[in-house]
């Protein structure tokens, strides 16, 4: 669980509590210690929407643990539905998970494109890593010049798979590994 930050209702002023499970928080910072109730108290989750399970980031766990809430497994707990709200009215439905599973598919994430040989045709290559990168022709011819190199764009895992798969093609050998 990531920090939340706790902002009360008639001030601006924001804290930081990481027990969410006590009955009341001190909150340092003020003239004295001042004690005051969860419930009095609004909660912010320092998290990213669509992140679900509130670990900090959006991924595929946090598309299984909505999901399980929609189906009522038992046990199945959101600490912050709020977040899985995408669909942004108030309640949680298909619609939401839909948004999410989209989400986590077209993030960009980077991978590294390594190309290990060139092929006997490096012009086609050279043409691939043109389109891709939207580098200038000499620019692509001099990286797979200097091949063994690495390429490294941000991409979704759709598009790196569908490069490698073109590189491959015109005869290159390459390794991918997401950073
Ligand atoms: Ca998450
Ligand atoms: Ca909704």
């Amino acid at each position: 669980m990531i920090p939340v930050s706790v902002k009360f209702a008639l001030s601006d002023d924001v804290f930081e509590i990481t027990d969410l499970n006590a009955d009341s928080v001190i909150l340092t910072g003020c003239t004295g210690d001042t004690y005051c109730t969860i419930e009095k108290v609004k909660i912010y989750f320092d998290c990213p929407p669509g992140d679900v399970n509130c670990d900090g980031e959006v991924t595929i766990a946090d598309a299984v643990l909505l999901q399980k809430w929609l189906l009522a497994v038992p046990d199945t707990q959101l600490s912050y539905w709020q977040n899985a709200d995408l669909c942004k009215d108030d309640k949680l439905d298909v619609f939401d998970l839909c948004l999410l599973k989209q989400m986590i598919i077209e993030q960009k994430d980077t991978y590294t494109i390594r190309l290990e040989d060139a092929g006997k045709k490096p012009t086609s290559v050279a043409f691939i890593i043109h389109q891709y990168l939207e580098c200038s022709l000499v620019e692509a011819r001099d990286r797979v010049a200097a091949a063994p190199v690495k390429i490294t764009d941000s991409a979704t895992k759709a598009e790196a798979d569908q490069l490698v798969a073109d590189l491959e093609g015109a005869g290159a050998t390459v390794t991918v590994t997401k950073n």
